[in-house]
């Protein structure tokens, strides 16, 4: 039987998870499934899921684990014949161990960047909402400021990127991802980056999984569009 890759990516807000998550779909053949993605999915669509989490985006707080865990496990069990990467899920330890009776990753990678990089890069990010394209000011911008490239329709900042609600993000972050760290430490599948550079990260990640799945990549990764 073929054997299925999974992993999952995880670090602080605007660590670049979903950057990286995009290159990999893109240069490994790995669904992507972001939790974050979903969830404003969910708002947008006025669904019930949608309507019971949107107080909790919108202050950026974690949504709780059960609602969470209802959102994305049926989704992997959808995908039991897929090789996939997920951005943003799990979060928590018990999110963590509900995924792990479902299914065991393969490969967990951690993002170590720093608050100050952090804090410059969610200041200049904007969003295209209906599609979840990311833009940067500096890093990646739109061809025409404050337009999708794609649909030419306004781009938005979330609210939970701008800096007092950051600042709650990031110390959150850190208390619920220390435990969740320690268990993929335990288990042998941590793989931790540090730096200021996505660009610069990107290579080691790009080699890591290269040796881990036992495939060269296909394209080299050309473009940030998803
Ligand atoms: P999200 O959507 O998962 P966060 O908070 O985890 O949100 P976020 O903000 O999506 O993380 P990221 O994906 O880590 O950040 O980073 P990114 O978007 O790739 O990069 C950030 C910006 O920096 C972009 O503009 C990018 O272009 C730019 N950039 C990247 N690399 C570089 C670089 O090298 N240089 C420069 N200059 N720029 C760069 O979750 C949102 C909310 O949903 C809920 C929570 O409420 C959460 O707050 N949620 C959950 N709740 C409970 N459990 C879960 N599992 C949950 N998942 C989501
Ligand atoms: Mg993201």
């Amino acid at each position: 039987m073929a054997k299925f890759f999974r992993a999952a990516i995880m670090g602080p807000p605007g660590s670049g998870k979903g950057t990286i998550s995009k290159r990999i779909a893109h240069n490994f053949g790995l669904q992507y499934l972001s939790s974050g993605h979903f969830l404003r999915e969910s708002i947008a669509a006025n669904t019930e899921a949608g309507l019971q989490v949107k107080n909790y985006v919108d202050r950026s707080m974690l949504v709780p684990d059960q609602v969470m865990t209802r959102i994305m496990l049926p989704r992997l069990e959808q995908l039991s014949s897929h090789s996939w990467l997920l951005d943003g899920f799990p979060r928590t330890l018990s999110q963590a161990k509900a995924l792990h009776d479902l299914c065991q990753l393969d490969l967990v990678i951690s993002l170590n960047i720093p608050y100050e990089t952090l804090r410059e890069r969610l200041r200049d990010r904007c969003v295209h909402p209906a599609s979840g394209r990311v833009y940067n000011l500096g890093f990646n911008p739109p061809r025409v400021q404050g337009k999708d490239d794609i649909t030419g329709e306004p781009l938005i900042q979330h609210d939970d990127d701008k800096p007092e609600a950051l600042m709650a993000r990031l110390r959150l972050y850190k208390d619920v991802a220390k435990p969740v760290i320690d268990l993929y430490k335990k288990l042998g599948i941590l793989h931790s980056f540090s730096g200021t550079e996505t660009d610069r990260i990107w290579p080691y990640i790009n080699s890591l999984l290269s040796a881990k799945m036992h495939i060269q990549p296909t394209v080299a990764f050309q473009s940030q569009s998803p």
